[in-house]
């Protein structure tokens, strides 16, 4: 399995288990390796709960407990504990939420896929470019580098496109790196800019992000 492939269960082994948990004592537990929000995967106007549990020391499962029925996917994650929190993003603003969720967490770059849950196919998936890879999402950076994502809403049209920023600090002390714009349609993401940049301080604004641009972070 690629690292561009989720394998996808419907109603798998680890849901079966889950569901033998009451609902409530789900919501009580505090498991480290567990974390649930609430996030409107399918666009109805009711929120669904999505719960991130770590497997093993390389896999998780994401779950959308949705207009009554259990979905999830199997894939990659790093054993860490706590676990992060999924993020409830509407990259695209079109109502139905998408979850950022970590996927790996590094000395100073966490890695995130955006999960979108399809309610026809009744399928949750990564939100991927046209050439079938997955869209990473990088936050953080340290001393040397700075990754985000952040939001910019077209008020004219009511459009919103997803942002990501990724640069490196150079030897002279400013930033050189790229800021990449993507209009989001369900789990596919088509790049609509790029701008690279050299030599910018590290307050200049094509660095800057603001993930809660994105929905509640
Ligand atoms: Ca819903
Ligand atoms: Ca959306």
């Amino acid at each position: 399995m690629t690292s561009n492939v989720a394998r996808v269960i419907v109603l798998g082994c680890a849901t079966a288990l889950a569901a033998a948990t009451p609902l409530s004592a789900v919501a009580q537990q505090d498991d480290p390796g567990t974390r649930t929000i609430a996030a409107d995967v399918d666009g109805d106007g009711t929120l669904d709960r999505v719960t991130v549990r770590q497997l093993d020391d390389s896999t998780q499962t994401l779950t959308f407990e949705v207009a009554g029925r259990t979905v999830e996917v199997t894939t990659e994650g790093e054993g860490f504990a706590p676990l992060e929190q999924p993020r409830r993003v509407d990259v695209n603003s079109d109502g139905r939420d998408e979850v950022v969720l970590a996927r790996a967490v590094g000395a100073n770059t966490v890695t995130f896929d955006l999960w979108s849950y399809d309610p026809v196919r009744a399928k949750i998936f990564p939100v991927s470019t046209p050439d079938g890879a997955r869209l990473d999402v990088f936050e953080g950076g340290g001393v040397n580098a700075t990754s985000g994502y952040t939001c910019v809403d077209h008020p004219d049209t009511g459009a919103r496109d997803f942002v990501t920023v990724n640069a490196y600090r150079t030897e002279a002390g400013t930033f050189d790196g790229e800021r990449t714009t993507y209009s989001v349609d369900g789990d596919l993401a088509r790049q609509t800019d790029r701008v690279e940049f050299t030599a910018v301080d590290e307050d200049d604004p094509v660095l800057a992000t603001e993930p809660s641009s994105c929905g509640t972070v």
